[in-house]
């Protein structure tokens, strides 16, 4: 298809809201958008599962380690969905995991923070895949197709792992004065970060005035960061613990809280991967996928001697 046609018909697609497609045609700018968002997503899971596997061993009960073990599990689920949904749009999952473990490609701030307690699950479970729900809903209406529907299945597995992590926060924030502190001060560490998740204010973010015109992103940085805010200062209130912010107020004319500022230098040293634990998390991310070279080579393997048996199983038929 000649570009002009092709840019026609892509625009009337975003016009008319509807999905673009793999076979579609598509400006350059908007395939190398979607891969970069897509694979960061990717290796977001993927990344995001260290902090959690750390307490799996030492969770407090059976019912608490099955359910972190099925989180962790989903995690993996999701990075697949993303890959698969990168993958078409021409690029492999090899390319993809040697591009983030050479760091030209990044995954989510938050995963460079250490989880020290058990409470560390709750608070990510609440604050992080709360924030990441509240992204992934507007997600579910991006222009592209195999990222959308990725999203649905995504969005409904981060709600429960919402409300696992707001129930572990619950029990410890009603238990003993030992445990309700342990609460606390996963609060006070993980309310910033989540905060940084959604991404520089909206006049410094290079990407959200494009990616916007191509309805790749539905909400803004900002607005989304203040929907977050606005849901879950209530629900840390009725934790009965404080959100580690001075400058907290409720804005009675607008409706909205209103926080005080966010340390955008932290954020960009960890994006920049200077964070607390990011050498670490990419070692132990090389360390998996060579540990897993036999597993791949065996998996292919059997893949192609399926294959070559069903197609003599044809010729001899
Ligand atoms: N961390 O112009 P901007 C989960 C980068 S995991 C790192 O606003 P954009 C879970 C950005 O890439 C869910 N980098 O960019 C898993 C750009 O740099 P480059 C993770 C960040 O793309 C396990 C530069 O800053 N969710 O649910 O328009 C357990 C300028 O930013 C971050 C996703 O990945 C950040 N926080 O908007 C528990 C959502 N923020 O690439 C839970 C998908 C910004 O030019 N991603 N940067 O070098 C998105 O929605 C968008 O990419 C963002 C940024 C909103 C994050």
């Amino acid at each position: 298809m000649h570009n002009d046609t092709g840019q026609q018909a892509f625009d009337a697609i975003i016009e008319a809201d509807e999905k673009v497609e793999p076979r579609d045609w598509m400006p350059d700018g908007y395939r190398s958008t979607l891969i970069r968002q897509i694979a960061q997503h990717a290796h977001s899971e993927v990344i995001g599962m260290q902090p959690e596997a750390n307490w799996i061993t030492r969770a407090p009960t059976l019912l608490r380690k099955s359910i972190l073990t099925a989180k962790v599990q989903d995690e993996a689920g999701h990075g697949l969905y993303l890959y698969s949904a990168a993958e078409t749009l021409g690029i492999s999952r090899d390319e993809l995991q040697e591009l983030l473990h050479s760091g030209r490609q990044k995954y989510s701030s938050i995963f460079n923070y250490p989880t020290l307690s058990w409470a560390d699950m709750g608070a990510i479970g609440w604050l992080v895949d709360g924030a990441a729900i509240m992204n992934q809903i507007m997600l579910q209406r991006t222009s592209y197709g195999p990222y959308a529907r990725a999203m649905v299945k995504i969005c409904k597995e981060e709600s429960f792992h919402a409300r696992q992590g707001y129930s572990i926060m619950m029990t410890l924030a009603q238990g003993t004065e030992e445990q309700k502190a342990l609460a606390q001060d996963a609060l006070d560490r993980w309310w910033w970060p989540s905060l940084m998740m959604f991404g520089p204010h909206d006049a410094e973010s290079p990407h959200t005035e494009q990616s916007m015109a191509w309805k790749i992103k539905r909400v803004t940085n900002d607005e989304l960061r203040q929907m977050y805010i606005d849901q879950t200062v209530p629900q840390a209130h009725y934790l009965g613990l404080t959100i580690p912010d001075d400058d907290l107020v409720f804005d009675e004319e607008t409706g909205h809280w209103n926080i005080g500022p966010i340390d955008w230098d932290e954020f960009w040293a960890t994006v920049k991967g200077n964070g607390r634990v990011s050498r670490e998390r990419i070692a132990h991310k090389v360390k998996a996928w060579d540990e897993g070279a036999w597993v791949r080579e065996a998996a292919t393997a059997y893949a192609a001697k399926q294959r070559s048996r069903s197609e003599s199983e044809k010729e001899a038929s």
